[in-house]
């Protein structure tokens, strides 16, 4: 395996970087002190900010058509979590992962050891029913948690209370459930019988729950089922959450909504009936096409997470969302690209941060519509990142992670040590 990016390595790197970085960040604090913001405590709550990488981001995505994977590509559940170390070791902001399964089923003992030697450790379990598994008896091609055959449902259930088991094994506290299930033809599935039958499936994978884990169901509106989706959008999500019980919660990701849709409302929705679990983070131009989160639009991330610091601030009632990183590299080094995602996460947190919120009170009261747009775009329009590298700094992180991570060699010592294997393990979910 090739060695983590060394503390040493980190330092030489930020070297050149430091003074420039320490009278930028004095100079952004002057430019906040006016604004009656204490730098130091935004530099803190971000210092306090993760995202979750899935195992899977690691691996080249590729699309239906074609994957052409990068050299160096991690083999197994052991080279995808060496590699989250390393984006952790850089960026500080990804201190835990997502496994799927089957894809990474391993001895948990192992996988907590390599964990905890990469500084990680495990966020929600990701369930997979929405593809057939070498061996499995019954298929998922016609639906898996709602089919219309009881045994295949039970073979689903049967499958999320294994995973359930797994991540007590890891000391994970969530389990997401996402299903591919629906219709492409009018006619071909009867939607209430379909719903129902999802529902007294979830119900028994619901009951499996222990006490402090939460279960999170994740909305989609279309793909792989173009003409009807069981879990179509977040007010059905929000039923079934409603329907399941307190433990059960709505997850957001980002991608899975038509174009044009106010998420960051749907977001504020969810927060205000205590329904918000978390978030799969990306970014897109037409659908669920899984690009870089903040790549096309930072300032619908920024919104989002308008919504979550005005949550954050007034203590919403059982507010406390996961955030998961939740996209396909296609055409770059995944490390690189989770690294920059995650500081996009983080970047959109900050800025949200710095919202006047008593006078965008006051603009919102007064119906200055004008000057409340002006209030988010005078947070959004300034530069946190001294804030963000400062953080980064501060906690053993690079200030610039992409130059620290190609200085150090790792992708080339990966591709030496991690001879290509067919099928191995890229990722598109
Ligand atoms: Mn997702």
């Amino acid at each position: 395996m090739p060695e983590p990016i060394a503390s040493d390595q980190i330092a030489a790197a930020n070297e050149p970087l430091r003074a420039a970085l320490a009278r930028d960040y004095d100079a952004l604090g002057e430019r906040l002190d006016r604004r009656g913001i204490a730098i130091d405590a935004i530099k803190d709550k971000v210092a306090g900010f993760s995202v979750a990488v899935p195992s899977w981001g690691v691996g080249t995505g590729g699309t239906r058509f074609a994957r052409f994977p990068g050299p160096g590509e991690p083999r197994h559940i052991f080279d995808k979590l060496d590699d989250c170390g390393v984006i952790h070791a850089l960026t500080r902001a990804t201190a835990t992962v997502s496994l799927h399964i089957p894809w990474d089923k391993a001895d948990p003992a192992d996988l907590l050891a390599k964990a905890q030697s990469r500084g990680l450790s495990f966020d929600a379990i990701n369930s997979n029913t929405f593809q057939d598994q070498p061996g499995q008896p019954l298929s998922y091609k016609f639906g898996s948690l709602s089919h219309t055959d009881a045994a295949t449902r039970a073979q689903a259930v049967e499958h999320n209370l294994e995973c359930i088991a797994i991540g007590e094994a890891l000391g994970s506290k969530a389990l997401t459930v996402w299903i591919g299930d629906g219709s492409n033809f009018p006619g071909q599935s009867h939607f209430s019988r379909a719903f129902d039958r999802y529902l007294d499936a979830m119900r028994r994978v619901y009951a499996g729950l222990p006490a402090d884990w939460r279960l999170f169901t994740e909305h989609k509106m279309f793909e792989p089922a173009f003409y009807s989706t069981v879990v179509q959008d977040w007010g059905t999500n929000y039923l079934i959450a409603a329907e399941l019980g307190d433990k059960a919660l709505c997850l957001v990701d980002l991608g899975h909504h038509a174009p044009n849709v106010n998420i960051e409302m749907i977001v504020a929705r969810l927060i205000r009936f205590g329904k918000l679990g978390g978030f799969h983070f990306n970014d897109s131009k037409y659908g669920d096409d899984d690009l870089d989160t903040g790549s096309v639009d930072p300032y619908r991330l920024f919104l989002v997470f308008n919504e979550l610091v005005d949550a954050e601030t007034a203590d919403a009632a059982g507010f406390h969302p996961s955030h998961m990183l939740d996209q396909s590299h296609n055409v770059t080094d995944p490390i690189e690209s989770l690294m920059a995602s995650a500081m996009e996460v983080q970047r959109a947190y900050a800025s949200a941060l710095l919202v006047d919120r008593t006078a965008l009170a006051g603009f919102q009261d007064a119906n200055d519509a004008l000057m409340a747009s002006a209030a988010l775009k005078a947070a959004y329009r300034t530069d946190v990142e001294p804030i963000l590298a400062t953080a980064r700094l501060e906690a053993g992180g690079a200030i610039d992670p992409v130059a620290a991570y190609r200085a150090s060699g790792y992708r080339a010592k990966a591709a030496a040590e991690r001879p290509a294997v067919a099928g191995g393990g890229g990722g598109i979910v």
